[in-house]
């Protein structure tokens, strides 16, 4: 049996909820509290010390990474294909998800926190220790020099999906792919807390796909799996600033 340790269904964890329902893997799904700081707690640590989620475990075996996750779906359910079959295709589909993890993602968890961003009274102590520095100043905030990047990386991806949704359906073609998964899970922020960069008006091809992509079975199975009401009206600190700086 597949374990998935994943936190509420946007973002990374649920690219990977996303992935294995629409291939209609069975799996079992432990929900670890974020904002509570579970992933610290000695039971997730003893999965994944490093404390990020999504976590995928099979066979004995832990993967991390919502991007190598997918693609270790993708190879071990071939159907239905979440990958185009012409290289060109694969490599868009890749391409798109080197960008969502590089910038796209951690951009909008910036800008996200800053939107929905709670008090963390834990925050002192996290164990391990040499994470406190860096949640501690996630958790007084991220500065307008910091979000204004943030803003301006979003809005550079958003407008490279308006471009290429002028010519195909999906991100990466004719099929719905890995890219439009990885996009989905942060682009469905960005109507309320970016409404200056994605809305009916400026980008209408992408509010169209989002609306698309919504309305997939598999998709509204794995966004009913979280406590919050809306998923995407909660958020913590970007876990690159907070793990790097
Ligand atoms: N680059 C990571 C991002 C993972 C991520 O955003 N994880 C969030 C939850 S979905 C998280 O673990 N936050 C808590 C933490 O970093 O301690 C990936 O691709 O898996």
């Amino acid at each position: 049996m597949i374990e998935v340790y994943h936190w509420e269904p946007h973002g990374a964890s649920a690219r990977v909820l996303i992935c294995l329902n629409e291939k209609e893997v069975g799996f079992r799904g432990h929900y670890i509290d974020v904002l509570a700081l579970e992933q610290f707690r000695p039971a997730f640590g003893r999965v994944e010390p490093s404390g990020e989620l999504p976590v995928l475990v099979q066979d004995g075996l832990v993967y991390t990474g919502a991007t190598p996750i997918c693609e270790l779906i993708e190879e071990s359910h071939a159907q239905p294909a979440l990958l185009p079959a012409d290289p060109y295709g694969r490599w868009q589909a890749r391409v798109w998800q080197k960008s969502i993890d590089d910038a796209f993602g951690p951009s909008v968890s910036e800008v996200a926190w800053d939107a929905y961003g709670v008090p963390l009274p834990e925050v002192d102590r996290i164990v391990p220790r040499e994470q406190r520095p860096l949640w501690q100043a996630a958790a007084r905030g991220y500065g307008e020099e910091q979000l204004a990047r943030a803003r301006r990386r979003i809005h550079e991806l958003v407008g490279r999906m308006e471009a290429a949704l002028a010519h195909a359906p999906w991100l990466a073609g004719a099929a719905f792919s890995l890219a439009d998964v990885a996009a989905f899970a942060y682009f469905k922020f960005l109507p309320a807390i970016c409404p200056e960069i994605a809305n009916a008006a400026a980008t209408p091809r992408a509010i169209d796909w989002l609306a698309a992509v919504e309305s997939r079975p598999a998709v509204q199975h794995a966004l009913s799996v979280g406590r919050a009401p809306d998923p995407f009206a909660v958020a913590a600190p970007a876990p690159e600033q907070i793990r790097w700086g």
